[in-house]
């Protein structure tokens, strides 16, 4: 650090000399500069009008703290949080939504930083989140060295918020959800999703984007062994990122045995082929045709009606896996429930009960 970049607190006399150690350090250049960074509301509980109003004028730090609210698992925090989005619906939906995954270290935060600076530039305004349900065991891979992200971390065209730490999957899947509206409602016209593609990580992602993106390296051998054949079913299209220096020519041979394999699979979007692309996010190569690809995807999907629809989808579906959700726990927390389970499980396992009446039985004291 430099030493320009320490100066004295206020509180320090004028002349002091070095008994007065503590030193405070300049913020960064672009957060000065940045209008989302002026007018930051220092109240400690800001109200809901204050987070509505803070979200839509886009300040970082009413957002921020917005989707704090989001992810807290405290029922007085999800209700503030609840009429908060309501005001913030009516707002949002204007972005494509892109979820990106693929086998750890197969440098998807490397692209979305190359890809995030190169749609910068092309006046877009970018928020980064991640999916990431290993996080609270394995303290996750995901964006687990922000350095990773730094250049794309500077812009002020940018926002990044790592995944919600704990919680399984599916409340790790509200919060990502609710932050994308709050992300929509701040401005961001672009919402790139980073998930690991490994687990069920890669199903809900897809349950909540427009366009699926895999990344995907070229390795010795069979280039299809070590990936499931489920992501490859779900994905819009496939990158084969790493294609530089030595790897070039094995990124092209990769290329031809996905495009080769898709071939014969389903398309997920109907009516849209899957394009498999070659990319180096180190030498920023192959951006333009990933997001040409994205484009024409959603002039395509919009034409088609599909765009809406998909999305229209994916809401009902939630709600659904909501309700199932909460129905599911109100049964088994119920104790009277859980004391006539027992019962049933052991005639069940006496030979003395079926299955089917012993549900309905119970089923029937549920209702
Ligand atoms: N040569 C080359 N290396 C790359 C490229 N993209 C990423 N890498 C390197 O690959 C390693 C992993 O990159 P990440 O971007 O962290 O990969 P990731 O898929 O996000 O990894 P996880 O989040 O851990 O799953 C890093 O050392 C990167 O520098 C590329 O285009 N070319
Ligand atoms: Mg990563």
């Amino acid at each position: 650090m430099s030493k320009n970049n320490k100066y004295k607190p206020d509180w320090t006399p004028k002349n002091a000399g070095n008994e007065y150690a503590v030193n405070v350090v300049k913020g960064l250049d672009h957060a000065e500069k940045s209008t989302s960074y002026k007018n930051i509301t220092k109240s400690t509980n800001p109200s809901i009008e204050e987070l509505v109003n803070g979200v839509l004028n886009d300040d970082r730090n009413l957002l921020a703290r917005c989707i704090t609210l989001i992810e807290s698992n405290s029922q007085k925090h999800h209700e503030k949080s609840a009429k908060v989005l309501d005001k913030l619906l009516p707002h949002s939906g204007n972005s494509v939504r892109i979820g990106i995954s693929g086998v750890p270290g197969a440098g998807k935060s490397t692209l979305i930083e190359a890809l995030g600076i190169y749609l910068i530039s092309k006046g877009h305004k970018i928020a980064v989140l991640t999916v990431d349900p290993s996080s609270s065991i394995s303290k996750g891979s995901i964006l687990g060295d922000k350095t990773r992200m730094d250049k794309l971390s500077r812009e002020k065209n940018c926002f990044i918020r790592p995944s919600p730490s704990g919680g399984n999957l599916g409340g790790v899947t509200r919060k990502t959800r609710e932050t994308i509206t709050a992300c929509e409602a701040a401005g961001f016209d672009i919402v790139l999703i980073e998930t690991v593609g490994v687990g069920q990580s890669e199903i809900t992602v897809r349950s909540m984007v427009d366009f699926f993106l895999l990344v995907m390296i070229s390795g010795a051998g069979d280039e299809l062994q070590g990936i499931k054949k489920g992501i490859i079913e779900i994905s819009d299209s496939i990158v084969i990122n790493k294609a530089d220096g030595n790897n070039k020519q094995k990124a092209e041979i990769a290329k031809a045995e996905f495009q080769n394999a898709i071939h014969y699979l389903m398309p997920y979007t109907n009516g849209w082929q899957p394009k498999v692309l070659t990319a180096s996010a180190i030498e920023e190569t192959g951006l333009d045709k990933i997001w040409s690809t994205i484009s024409d995807f959603v002039d395509f999907t919009k034409k088609e009606g599909i765009f809406n629809s998909q999305r229209n989808k994916q809401s009902l579906d939630w709600m659904h896996s909501l309700i199932k959700e909460n129905l599911i726990n109100k049964f088994y927390q119920k104790s009277e429930i859980k004391d006539e389970l027992k019962i049933a499980e052991n005639l069940l396992i006496d030979g003395k009960a079926r299955a089917t009446s012993a549900a309905e039985e119970i089923l029937k004291k549920f209702n």
